[in-house]
């Protein structure tokens, strides 16, 4: 009776440690705050006149990290004005309040502080048009969202294009000097 008793659940003890090992193979993956709804989320076609965006994560984000920032780049690429990001969905989810978007294809530039310590970000394009689905925001309607401010475009810090512009000033320079240079001797 024993040993007929025994191979069942030996056999049980065999599937449930091959789970265990399904998940512990899969938790790193699961670990950080990937983005699981969006509105707008990438393809949407939402109504022009939208002015939220809602991002839902699989994990929690670190309320008040530095590093949470959403950019929204308009059509022709231009720079949306975003506010700060609010942490809604107790701590799951963001709001950012934007500009009113006109007409276009736009592209949302996320990175939020998991609170597993991991700094994650990517980005999506969405289109707005004047028969497009409203926002989805639910999640922001209680939120007290900072009014957006106008950026200097693409999220790069002002530093690095002062010194691009530099750089390029030098290469024109050097282009002339060696020009006049050549001149001369022909
Ligand atoms: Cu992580």
């Amino acid at each position: 009776m024993r040993r007929l008793l025994s191979r069942p659940l030996a056999g049980l003890a065999g599937v449930v440690a091959a789970g265990t090992l399904v998940l512990a193979v899969a938790a790193p993956a699961s670990a950080h705050s990937d983005l699981e709804e969006a509105s707008p989320g990438p393809g949407d076609d939402v109504a022009a006149g939208s002015e939220t965006v809602h991002l839902l994560f699989g994990e929690g984000v670190e309320d008040g990290a530095e590093g949470n920032q959403v950019t929204l780049e308009g059509p022709d690429g231009d720079p949306v004005a975003v506010g700060a990001v609010s942490v809604v969905d107790d701590g799951d989810g963001v709001c950012v309040a934007t500009d009113p978007l006109d007409a276009g294809e736009y592209t949302l530039d996320w990175r939020v502080m998991s609170v597993d310590g991991h700094l994650v970000q990517s980005r999506y394009a969405f289109e707005v048009s004047d028969g497009g689905d409203p926002v989805d925001a639910a999640s922001c309607e209680d939120a007290d969202l900072a009014a957006p401010e106008a950026t200097d475009g693409g999220g790069i810090p002002t530093p690095l294009l002062a010194g691009g512009g530099a750089v390029l000033l030098v290469a024109a320079v050097g282009g002339f000097v060696w020009r006049v240079r050549s001149d001369r001797r022909s």
